[in-house]
């Protein structure tokens, strides 16, 4: 007897579910995670298992919302899934419970596909995280290939773009997986649509608020600072991204000061600098904080901050303090 896939077991599990299923990314989801959602949308949809894809946050950035438009992706923003309840059950996508950026719904969360690091057992019946992998989009197309299911146009396409957006074009954090899907993605997508998104990644509003943020850029030694105005934060990694290319900055601690808190985003290509470890360390004792070695998040409430001590400060000093550390 042919041994079930992972599919084969994730629809198993959804075939019992009392209500309605839903596919939840990361909030605000950005290409990866769309891509992911809307794979795994049609991969369930062939088995027979009709699930919506509901999110939190507004998407702000021009290439996530080009995504939703040019893929057609049917995404329901949490507070308008009227029929989003307990008795419902989400598999979460791009994302853990227990994730600063990840909003808990009244869902039951019976599973999760990720590749950011574990985050420790929270009794799924479904679980698939593989914090090795470059992008969530790589194992959503391994799901395909491996049942022998060929992704329509623009659904490899989509997954394609996820995989060239959260491995920064295979340079980071790119796995052979990633490449291999990568490699099988590619006769069946849609290059045209891969240009137009690459056309699409910042909208013209964006312009100013990247030029107020680099003007704000310090650099001491290989690490880098730049803050962002809080208008809109999912420019930050965007942003840091940038920071990251000049040279000799090997590590970016970007960040935004919003009316509820400080958003981090840290990039790190120094090997002997986890991302995820260097943003713990400037969130430790007043917010949280995680992600991978070359990419990390985190978040401080603003109800920890001390109104003595300037933000810039004390990060500043806790970097420095993290890359002067004994190895
Ligand atoms: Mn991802």
């Amino acid at each position: 007897m042919k041994q079930a896939s992972k599919l084969d077991n994730l629809v198993d599990l959804l075939k019992q579910a009392p209500d309605e299923v839903f596919l939840q990314p990361h909030n605000v989801p950005d290409p990866d995670a769309i891509a992911a959602c809307l794979g795994l949308q049609y991969l369930l949809a062939q088995r027979g298992v009709k699930a919506v894809i509901v999110y939190d946050r507004d998407i702000e950035k021009a290439n996530s919302l080009k995504m939703l438009e040019l893929f057609a992706v049917d995404m329901v923003p949490a507070a308008k899934a009227a029929t989003l309840g307990e008795e419902d059950w989400s598999v979460l996508v791009d994302g853990q419970k227990g994730n600063a950026n990840l909003t808990e719904l009244a869902t039951d969360e019976v599973a999760a596909i990720d590749h950011h690091e574990f985050m420790g057992d929270k009794a799924y019946r479904f679980m698939d995280i593989r914090p090795d992998y470059g992008s969530c989009s790589t194992i959503i197309a391994e799901y395909f290939f491996e049942n022998a299911i060929a992704p329509p146009g623009l659904v490899a396409t989509a997954l394609l773009y996820g995989i060239f957006m959260d491995t920064d074009n295979l340079t980071r954090g790119a796995r052979s997986a990633d490449i291999e899907m990568f490699y099988r993605l590619y006769p069946l997508s849609d290059l045209r649509l891969i240009t137009e998104l690459r056309g699409n990644e910042i909208a013209f509003s964006d312009l100013a608020l990247y030029a107020d943020a680099f003007r704000s850029v310090e650099v001491y030694d290989e690490l880098g600072f730049l803050r962002l105005a809080a208008v809109n934060d999912s420019l930050l990694g965007a942003a840091g991204d940038i920071v990251l290319s000049v040279a000799g900055v090997e590590v970016v601690v970007a960040y935004s000061v919003r009316p509820t808190g400080i958003k981090l985003s840290v990039r790190s290509q120094d090997r002997v600098v986890a991302a995820h470890q260097l943003v713990r360390y400037l969130v430790e004792g007043c917010g949280f904080g995680g992600g991978h070695a070359h990419m990390a998040g985190g978040f401080i409430p603003v109800e920890n901050l001390s109104p003595a001590r300037s933000i810039d400060t004390l990060l500043k000093h806790r970097a420095i303090r993290f890359m002067e550390r004994p190895a």
